[in-house]
Protein backbone atom coordinates (compact mmCIF):
# COMPACT_ATOMS: atom_id res chain seq x y z
CA UNK A 1 0.00 0.00 0.00
CA UNK A 2 1.42 3.79 -0.70
CA UNK A 3 2.12 5.27 2.09
CA UNK A 4 2.16 9.26 2.27
CA UNK A 5 3.33 11.53 5.38
CA UNK A 6 2.35 15.37 5.56
CA UNK A 7 4.27 17.35 7.76
CA UNK A 8 3.33 20.52 8.95
CA UNK A 9 5.62 23.38 9.95
CA UNK A 10 6.05 25.55 12.72
CA UNK A 11 3.16 27.59 14.02
CA UNK A 12 0.61 25.74 11.61
CA UNK A 13 -0.66 24.39 15.19
CA UNK A 14 -2.20 27.92 15.23
CA UNK A 15 -4.45 27.76 12.16
CA UNK A 16 -7.62 29.64 11.90
CA UNK A 17 -7.18 31.50 15.00
CA UNK A 18 -5.60 34.48 13.42
CA UNK A 19 -4.48 36.05 10.25
CA UNK A 20 -7.17 34.02 8.41
CA UNK A 21 -7.18 36.78 5.25
CA UNK A 22 -3.46 35.43 4.56
CA UNK A 23 -3.93 31.66 5.66
CA UNK A 24 -7.65 31.19 5.29
CA UNK A 25 -10.06 30.25 8.34
CA UNK A 26 -9.61 26.16 8.24
CA UNK A 27 -8.05 24.55 11.16
CA UNK A 28 -4.99 22.40 11.17
CA UNK A 29 -7.65 19.41 12.21
CA UNK A 30 -9.98 20.28 9.37
CA UNK A 31 -7.29 20.07 6.33
CA UNK A 32 -6.01 16.52 8.20
CA UNK A 33 -9.36 15.44 8.00
CA UNK A 34 -10.10 16.29 4.69
CA UNK A 35 -6.89 14.26 3.71
CA UNK A 36 -7.91 11.61 5.88
CA UNK A 37 -10.89 11.51 3.52
CA UNK A 38 -8.96 11.18 0.59
CA UNK A 39 -6.48 9.11 1.65
CA UNK A 40 -9.23 6.59 2.66
CA UNK A 41 -10.85 7.24 -0.93
CA UNK A 42 -7.63 6.00 -2.78
CA UNK A 43 -7.02 3.49 -0.17
CA UNK A 44 -3.32 5.04 0.50
CA UNK A 45 -2.08 5.14 4.36
CA UNK A 46 -1.87 8.27 5.46
CA UNK A 47 0.39 10.05 8.64
CA UNK A 48 0.42 13.89 9.39
CA UNK A 49 2.99 15.27 11.70
CA UNK A 50 3.41 18.87 13.06
CA UNK A 51 6.01 20.30 14.90
CA UNK A 52 7.75 23.52 15.60
CA UNK A 53 11.21 22.21 16.12
CA UNK A 54 13.01 21.69 13.36
CA UNK A 55 15.22 18.54 14.34
CA UNK A 56 12.33 16.89 15.09
CA UNK A 57 10.73 17.73 11.35
CA UNK A 58 14.59 16.26 10.58
CA UNK A 59 13.69 13.22 12.45
CA UNK A 60 10.54 12.41 11.07
CA UNK A 61 11.67 12.81 7.57
CA UNK A 62 14.98 9.95 8.71
CA UNK A 63 12.38 8.08 10.20
CA UNK A 64 9.13 8.21 6.85
CA UNK A 65 12.78 6.64 4.82
CA UNK A 66 13.63 4.26 7.26
CA UNK A 67 9.60 2.95 7.63
CA UNK A 68 9.54 2.51 3.39
CA UNK A 69 7.40 5.76 3.04
CA UNK A 70 6.89 6.77 -0.50
CA UNK A 71 6.26 10.12 -0.80
CA UNK A 72 6.09 13.46 1.83
CA UNK A 73 3.73 16.49 1.28
CA UNK A 74 5.40 19.49 3.18
CA UNK A 75 4.61 23.20 4.26
CA UNK A 76 7.61 23.68 6.06
CA UNK A 77 6.20 27.31 6.88
CA UNK A 78 9.05 29.22 8.12
CA UNK A 79 11.47 26.82 8.15
CA UNK A 80 10.76 27.25 3.76
CA UNK A 81 13.35 30.43 4.16
CA UNK A 82 15.34 29.20 6.66
CA UNK A 83 16.33 25.65 7.13
CA UNK A 84 19.29 23.27 5.21
CA UNK A 85 18.78 20.97 8.01
CA UNK A 86 15.20 19.73 6.44
CA UNK A 87 16.66 19.87 2.81
CA UNK A 88 19.67 17.88 3.67
CA UNK A 89 17.38 15.47 5.39
CA UNK A 90 15.29 14.67 1.78
CA UNK A 91 18.84 15.22 -0.05
CA UNK A 92 20.04 12.24 2.50
CA UNK A 93 17.14 10.09 2.28
CA UNK A 94 15.95 10.96 -1.26
CA UNK A 95 12.40 10.89 -0.61
CA UNK A 96 10.41 12.13 -3.42
CA UNK A 97 8.32 14.98 -1.71
CA UNK A 98 5.87 18.29 -2.59
CA UNK A 99 6.17 21.27 -1.11
CA UNK A 100 2.98 23.22 -0.04
CA UNK A 101 2.08 26.61 0.88
CA UNK A 102 -1.61 27.90 2.08
CA UNK A 103 -0.53 31.28 0.66
CA UNK A 104 1.08 31.91 -3.16
CA UNK A 105 4.64 33.21 -0.80
CA UNK A 106 5.51 34.81 -4.27
CA UNK A 107 3.20 37.71 -3.88
CA UNK A 108 4.18 38.68 -0.26
CA UNK A 109 7.35 39.80 1.36
CA UNK A 110 10.44 38.98 -0.89
CA UNK A 111 12.08 36.66 1.54
CA UNK A 112 9.19 34.34 1.04
CA UNK A 113 9.71 34.10 -2.57
CA UNK A 114 13.39 31.68 -1.81
CA UNK A 115 12.53 28.60 -0.48
CA UNK A 116 15.70 25.78 0.75
CA UNK A 117 12.99 22.90 -0.86
CA UNK A 118 11.86 23.81 -4.37
CA UNK A 119 14.68 22.76 -6.42
CA UNK A 120 14.79 19.80 -4.82
CA UNK A 121 11.02 18.75 -4.67
CA UNK A 122 8.91 16.88 -7.07
CA UNK A 123 6.89 19.81 -7.18
CA UNK A 124 5.34 23.08 -5.78
CA UNK A 125 1.76 24.38 -4.99
CA UNK A 126 0.88 27.26 -3.15
CA UNK A 127 -1.61 29.75 -2.94
CA UNK A 128 -4.54 27.57 -2.80
CA UNK A 129 -5.64 27.39 1.33
CA UNK A 130 -6.36 24.08 2.03
CA UNK A 131 -6.56 23.05 -1.36
CA UNK A 132 -2.88 23.38 -1.99
CA UNK A 133 -2.46 20.29 0.63
CA UNK A 134 -5.27 18.21 -2.06
CA UNK A 135 -3.92 19.23 -4.79
CA UNK A 136 -0.44 18.24 -3.42
CA UNK A 137 -2.26 14.85 -2.24
CA UNK A 138 -3.92 14.59 -5.57
CA UNK A 139 -0.45 14.93 -7.54
CA UNK A 140 1.77 12.40 -4.68
CA UNK A 141 -0.91 9.94 -5.75
CA UNK A 142 -0.45 10.11 -9.30
CA UNK A 143 3.61 10.28 -8.91
CA UNK A 144 3.07 7.20 -6.94
CA UNK A 145 1.17 5.46 -8.85
CA UNK A 146 3.33 5.93 -12.58
CA UNK A 147 6.05 4.91 -10.62
CA UNK A 148 8.29 7.53 -11.84
CA UNK A 149 8.51 9.80 -7.84
CA UNK A 150 11.89 8.66 -7.76
CA UNK A 151 13.05 9.81 -10.73
O1 LIG B 1 1.69 30.04 3.24
C1 LIG B 1 2.18 29.14 3.91
O2 LIG B 1 1.68 28.03 4.03
C2 LIG B 1 3.48 29.41 4.69
O3 LIG B 1 4.26 28.24 4.64
C3 LIG B 1 3.06 29.75 6.10
C4 LIG B 1 4.22 30.17 6.99
C5 LIG B 1 5.06 31.24 6.33
O4 LIG B 1 6.21 31.51 7.12
C6 LIG B 1 5.50 30.86 4.91
O5 LIG B 1 6.21 31.92 4.36
C7 LIG B 1 4.30 30.53 4.06
C8 LIG B 1 3.71 30.70 8.33
C9 LIG B 1 2.80 29.79 9.08
C10 LIG B 1 2.25 30.57 10.25
O6 LIG B 1 1.01 30.04 10.58
C11 LIG B 1 0.13 30.86 11.25
C12 LIG B 1 -1.01 30.25 11.69
C13 LIG B 1 -1.96 31.00 12.36
C14 LIG B 1 -1.76 32.34 12.57
C15 LIG B 1 -0.60 32.94 12.12
C16 LIG B 1 0.34 32.19 11.46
Amino acid sequence: MTKILVIHGPNLNLLGSREPEVYGSDTLASIDQALVKLAEQHSVSLETFQSNIEGEIVNRIHQASANQNNFVIINPAAFTHTSVAIRDAFLATDLPFIEVHLSNVFSREEFRAHSYLSDIAKGVICGFGKNSYLLAFEAAIIACNTSNSKE
